[in-house]
C-alpha cells in the first residue's frame, strides 16, 4: 500500500474543500475510475440483533436511554430469526451482513452468541460485519478468530466536536478499540456523520482522522444524520446537499481505495442527489427498507435507481450462480429474484 498517502495536513483538505464544485468532483472522479470499477455498488443489510437500552449518550440515537423518547430495549435476537433474516438479505443480492447491537460494550458471553450469529452468515456464503460498541483486545481476537471479515466502529466528527455528541466516552476510546480491530485482522469500517452541528472544518478533520490512521480503513461509511425525535439533536439544522457531496469527493480524493460508503439518509436523498455521490466516488450503500431503526430505501426502488444509473451489485453474477444451487422453498421469491435480476 506503498501508493497510500497518510500525512494529511489541515491546510491540504481545506484547499479540497474550496475547490469549484466540477473541479472537485471531477478530480474525484478520475481518482474513482482509477482505482474501481466505476459502475459497480456494494451492498450490504443492516440487522439490528439488539436493539435499545443502550446507556451511551450519542445525541442522535434513538437507541440510547438518554433519548427524551428512548426506542424499546429488546434482548439479543434468537440464532433462529438472524439466520431467517440474513437468507431473505442474501436471496435479495447482498453480498455482506452487517449486525449492530446498541452496547457501549459486549460481554463475553454476549460476544458467543454472536460468533455463532456470523457462523451463520458466512453458511450463508455472504461476508459479515459487526457492531457492538467498544471491544477489548481479546475480544477482537475472538472475532477474528471467528473469521468476521469488517468491525464497524464509527468516529462520527471530529476529536473537538466529539465531547458535543456524545460525553459517555472519548475520541480515545474509540481509537483504541479501531487499532484491536485493524491488529487482529479483522477489516476496518469507519466513518461519520454530518449534521451533528460540525463546522467544514470539523469535517476535514474527521476525514484526516481516517486518512492518517497507518493504514486506510477498508470501508468508510458517511451517514447524514437522521433526525430521530427525542434525541437532543433532533433540530439540528440540515446539512447542505452540496456539502454532503462534496464530503463524499473529498474521502474518495483522500482514501482511493477504500470502499466509501453513501450511509444513513439516503430515504430523504433524491435519486439526482445519490447519483452524484455514486459519480463523486461512492460506492456501497446500506440495502434493504431497514437501517438499525430508521428506515431505508426499498430494494426495489434501488434496484429502479441502479437500472436507470447503470450500475451494477457487486458480486452479482456470483450470487446467480449461488442462487441456482439453493433449494428454497419459496419458489415464487426466488424467481422474482432472477426475474428483477436478469431484466436490470
Ligand atoms: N452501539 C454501537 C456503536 O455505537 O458503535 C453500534 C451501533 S451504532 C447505532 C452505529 C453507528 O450508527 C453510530 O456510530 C453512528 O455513526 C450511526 N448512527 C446512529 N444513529 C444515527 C442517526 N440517527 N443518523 C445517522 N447515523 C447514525
Ligand atoms: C453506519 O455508519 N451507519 C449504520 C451502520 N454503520 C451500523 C447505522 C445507521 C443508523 C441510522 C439510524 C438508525 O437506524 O437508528
Ligand atoms: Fe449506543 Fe451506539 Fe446508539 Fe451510541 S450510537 S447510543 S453507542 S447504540
Amino acid at each position: 500500500m506503498s501508493s497510500i498517502k497518510n500525512n494529511w495536513t489541515l491546510p491540504e483538505v481545506l484547499n479540497l474543500f474550496e475547490k469549484s464544485f466540477n473541479e472537485l468532483l471531477f478530480e474525484a472522479h478520475e481518482t474513482h475510475i482509477k482505482n474501481h470499477n466505476k459502475d459497480t455498488v456494494q451492498v450490504c443489510t443492516l440487522l439490528s440483533v439488539k436493539t435499545g437500552g443502550c446507556p451511551e449518550d450519542c445525541g442522535y440515537c434513538s437507541q440510547s436511554i438518554h433519548s427524551d423518547e428512548p426506542i424499546e430495549a429488546t434482548p439479543l435476537m434468537s440464532l433462529d430469526e438472524v439466520r431467517e433474516k440474513a437468507t431473505m438479505a442474501r436471496d435479495q443480492g447482498s453480498t455482506r451482513f452487517c449486525m449492530g447491537a446498541a452496547w457501549r460494550r459486549p460481554s463475553n458471553k454476549n460476544i458467543d452468541r454472536v460468533i455463532k450469529m456470523i457462523e451463520v452468515v458466512h453458511e450463508l456464503g455472504m461476508e459479515s460485519c459487526v457492531t457492538l460498541g467498544m471491544l477489548s483486545q481479546d475480544q477482537a481476537e475472538r472475532l477474528s478468530k471467528s473469521g468476521l471479515n469488517y468491525y464497524n466502529h464509527n468516529l462520527d466528527t471530529s476529536r473537538e466536536h466529539y465531547a458535543k455528541v456524545i460525553s459517555t466516552r472519548n475520541y480515545q476510546d474509540r481509537l483504541n478499540t479501531i487499532r484491536y480491530v485493524r491488529e487482529s485482522g479483522i477489516k476496518v469500517c469507519s466513518g461519520g456523520i454530518l449534521g451533528l452541528g460540525e463546522s467544514r472544518e470539523d469535517r476535514a478533520k474527521l476525514l484526516i482522522e481516517l486518512a492518517n490512521l497507518e493504514q486506510h480503513p477498508e470501508s468508510v461509511p458517511i451517514n447524514m444524520l437522521v433526525h430521530m425525535e427525542g434525541t437532543r439533536l433532533y433540530d439540528n439544522e440540515k446539512v447542505d446537499e452540496l456539502e454532503f457531496i462534496r464530503t463524499i469527493a473529498i474521502s474518495r480524493i483522500m482514501m482511493p481505495k477504500t470502499y466509501v460508503r453513501l450511509s444513513a439518509g439516503r430515504e430523504s436523498m433524491a435519486d439526482s442527489m445519490q447519483a452524484l455521490c455514486f459519480y463523486a466516488g461512492a460506492n456501497s450503500v446500506f440495502y434493504g427498507e431497514e437501517l438499525l431503526t430508521a428506515p431505508n430505501v426499498t430494494v426495489e426502488k434501488d434496484r429502479a435507481l441502479f437500472n436507470k444509473l447503470g450500475m451494477n451489485i457487486e458480486g452479482q453474477e456470483s450470487q446467480i450462480d449461488e442462487l441456482n444451487k439453493i433449494k428454497t422453498p419459496d419458489v415464487e421469491k426466488k424467481q422474482d429474484f432472477y426475474n428483477l435480476k436478469l431484466i436490470n
